[in-house]
C-alpha cells in the first residue's frame, strides 16, 4: 500500500471547510503512481494508492483501510511538510501491526533519512532518490522470506537500522534512471482519477505529467536536485493521447518537470509533435527558467497550446539572486516576462523573501520590481530551509520533524512557512518576515483585484470559503495570520 500521508494539521488553513482541502494543493501523487506502475509491470504485486489529501483521510481512516487491505508492505511519500503526519502515521501503524514493513521515500526522506531512522524507529527502510527500481528490488529481497543482512546490503539506494548495532546503514548509491522512457507511465488507474481532473487548479480539467526529471542548475534553497534527463517526445505524446482516451474530460496538461526549459531544441521538437498530433487545443503549462527562454521557443510553445508559464524569479535584487546561486539577473527576468507576454503566454511568477542577506530594502526592491512585471499571478513565500540543500549546510536544522512540535510554534496551523525552519536572517527576524509577507500578500491581492478583475472574480467564485475568510481576516486585521504562502498559490 502506497500512501500520501494526511497533512491536515499542517495545511489546516487551506481547508475550505473542516473536511475539504483547497483544490490547488491537490494533485495525483506522481511519485507513488510511478513506483506503483513499476511494481505492477515487473513484479507480482497487488498495489493500492491512498491519497489522504484528496480523500480527506485522517490517520484513523488510514488505519481502517490498512486493516481491510492488510498489505505486507506500507510505503509513504515523505515531503518535509508531510513529515510530521508521516511520522505519526508510521508510529500508529507500527503499534498496531508490528510485523508490517514501513518504507519511506520522497524528497524529505531521501535527504533526512539518518534523522528519520534514528529518531523515529517506526520506519524500517528509507528509499533514497528515485524509487521505482529500488523499491522493487527491496520488496523482491524481502519477499524471499530469508531476510539476510547481506542480501539487504546488496539493494542499492536504501537506508536502514542495523538490527544488532542499531547503526544506520546506507547502501551503495543507486544510479538515476538514464532512459526515462523505460519507466511505465504512472498508474493513474489505481485511483478514482476523475476526482483529480475535476479539481480547480491552474488550468481547467487538467492532468499533471512529467517530460523530464532533474535540473542543470543548483539554487541554494532547492531540495532534491538531480541530473537532468528527459523523456522522448514520442513517449510523451503517447502518454498524452492515452490520457485523453482514458479520461475524455481532460482539457489541459500541467508539466510538473523541475525545469521544463533546460533544452530549447527538445522543447521545440515536443511542441512540433504536439502540433503534428493535433493536440494544440489542449492548454498546457510548465515550470521554466527565465534565462533559458527565447522568442523562437516561446512562439512554438504558444502554437502548441501553452497558455501559462511558471517562472521562479525569487528576488528583484541582483545581489540576492547571486547569493541564491540563481544564475540570472533582474534584467534577464524583466526581458523574459515581457517577451512571454508579447508572444501571448501568461506568466505566473514566484518570489521569496527572507533570503540570506535580505534586508527591508532588498524586499522593497523585489516588491517594486514585481510590480513592473506583467504577470497573471505572483506568489510570495518566506525562505525555508529544507534538508539536503546548500542552505541547510549554512544553517543546519537538527531535526525537521520535531521542529514542527516546537513550543515556539504556538498554533500548528498558524502559518505554514512558520512551521518549518525559516532562514535566520540578522536583518529581519521571524516576526518581521511574517509581517512583511502579510503586507506584500495584501498589497499583491489588491493590485491583482485592480489589474486582473476577471481572474479575481473567477477565484472568488470557485473558492468562496477561503477567500471569504481571508477577506474577513483582512478586515478584522487579525493578529493570528492563518493564511500561508502556499495559500497564495491559490489566490494570487
Ligand atoms: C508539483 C509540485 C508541487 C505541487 C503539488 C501538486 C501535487 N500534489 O501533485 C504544489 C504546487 C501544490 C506544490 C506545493 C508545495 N511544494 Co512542491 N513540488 C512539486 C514538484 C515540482 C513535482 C512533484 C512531483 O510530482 N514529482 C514527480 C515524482 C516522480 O517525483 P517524487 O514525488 O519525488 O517521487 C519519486 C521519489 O521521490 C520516490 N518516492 C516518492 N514517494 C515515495 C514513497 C516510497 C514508499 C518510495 C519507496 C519512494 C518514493 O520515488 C518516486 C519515483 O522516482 C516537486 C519537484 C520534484 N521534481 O519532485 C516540488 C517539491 C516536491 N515541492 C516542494 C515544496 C517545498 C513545496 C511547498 C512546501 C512549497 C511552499 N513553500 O508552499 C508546497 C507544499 C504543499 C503541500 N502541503 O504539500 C519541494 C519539497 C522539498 C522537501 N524537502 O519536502 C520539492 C521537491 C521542490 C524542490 N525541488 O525543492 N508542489
Ligand atoms: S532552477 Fe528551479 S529546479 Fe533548478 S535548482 Fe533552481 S529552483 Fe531548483
Amino acid at each position: 500500500m502506497l500512501i500520501l500521508p494526511p497533512s491536515v494539521d499542517v495545511i489546516e488553513p487551506f481547508l475550505s471547510s473542516p473536511k475539504k482541502q483547497v483544490p490547488l494543493l491537490l494533485g495525483f501523487p506522481l511519485g507513488l503512481g510511478y513506483i506503483a506502475s513499476y511494481l505492477l509491470k515487473h513484479g507480482n504485486y497487488e498495489v493500492k494508492i491512498i491519497d489522504s489529501l484528496i480523500d480527506n483521510l485522517s490517520i484513523e481512516d488510514l488505519l481502517h483501510i490498512i486493516r481491510d487491505f492488510d498489505p505486507h508492505y506500507i510505503g509513504m511519500t515523505i515531503y518535509t511538510v508531510l513529515s510530521k503526519p508521516a511520522v505519526q502515521l508510521a508510529q500508529k501503524i507500527k503499534k498496531e501491526f508490528p510485523d508490517k514493513y514501513i518504507i519511506g521515500g520522497g524528497a524529505h526522506a531521501s535527504d533526512d533519512y539518518h534523522n528519520l531512522l534514528t529518531r523515529y524507529p517506526y520506519f524500517d527502510f528509507i528509499v533514497k532518490d528515485e524509487g521505482e527500481i529500488t523499491l522493487f528490488e527491496l520488496l523482491e529481497t524481502l519477499n524471499t522470506g530469508k531476510l539476510s543482512l547481506t542480501s539487504i546490503k546488496n539493494v542499492k539506494g536504501i537506508a536502514y537500522r542495523d538490527p544488532n548495532s542499531k547503526e544506520i546503514i546506507l547502501t551503495e548509491k543507486r544510479k538515476l534512471v538514464k532512459n526515462l522512457d523505460e519507466l511505465p507511465p504512472p498508474a493513474r488507474h489505481l485511483v478514482n482519477f476523475e476526482k483529480y481532473i475535476k479539481r480547480d487548479t491552474l488550468l481547467p480539467y487538467s492532468i499533471e505529467l512529467m517530460s523530464s526529471r532533474g535540473c542543470t542548475h543548483r539554487c541554494v534553497f532547492c531540495s532534491f536536485q538531480s541530473v537532468w534527463r528527459s523523456r522522448s517526445g514520442e513517449e510523451m505524446i503517447k502518454e498524452m493521447k492515452d490520457l485523453i482516451k482514458s479520461y475524455p474530460k481532460v482539457k489541459s496538461f500541467l508539466f510538473y518537470d523541475d525545469n521544463f526549459s533546460v533544452h530549447k531544441q527538445r522543447v521545440i521538437d515536443l511542441c512540433k509533435i504536439i502540433i503534428r498530433e493535433k493536440l494544440q487545443n489542449y492548454q498546457w503549462s510548465a515550470l521554466c527558467r527565465a534565462d533559458q527562454m527565447n522568442e523562437e521557443m516561446l512562439i512554438w510553445m504558444k502554437k502548441a497550446g501553452c497558455t501559462k508559464i511558471m517562472y521562479g524569479l525569487e528576488s528583484g535584487d541582483d545581489s540576492i539572486l547571486k547569493t541564491l546561486n540563481k544564475r540570472l539577473n533582474a534584467l534577464q527576468v524583466k526581458n523574459c516576462v515581457d517577451l512571454t507576454n508579447r508572444v501571448g503566454i501568461n506568466c505566473l511568477t514566484f518570489f521569496i523573501i527572507g533570503n540570506p542577506g535580505e534586508t527591508f530594502e532588498t524586499v522593497n526592491n523585489s516588491y517594486k520590481f514585481s510590480k513592473q512585471l506583467k504577470c497573471e499571478s505572483t506568489v510570495w513565500s518566506i525562505m525555508q530551509v529544507y534538508p539536503g540543500t546548500a542552505l541547510a549546510q549554512w544553517q543546519p536544522c537538527e531535526d525537521f520533524v520535531s521542529y514542527l512540535y516546537k513550543p515556539e510554534i504556538k498554533n500548528s496551523s498558524d502559518f505554514m512557512s512558520a512551521n518549518l525552519p525559516i532562514y535566520n536572517n540578522p536583518a529581519l527576524d521571524r516576526e518581521q518576515l511574517k509581517a512583511l509577507h502579510k503586507k506584500i500578500f495584501r498589497k499583491a491581492m489588491i493590485h491583482k483585484a485592480i489589474h486582473h478583475p476577471f481572474f479575481t472574480f473567477k477565484r472568488v467564485f470557485f473558492m468562496p470559503g477561503p477567500i471569504f475568510r481571508f477577506f474577513l481576516r483582512l478586515i478584522k486585521r487579525e493578529k493570528k495570520h492563518t493564511y500561508t504562502n502556499a495559500f497564495s498559490h491559490s489566490t494570487n
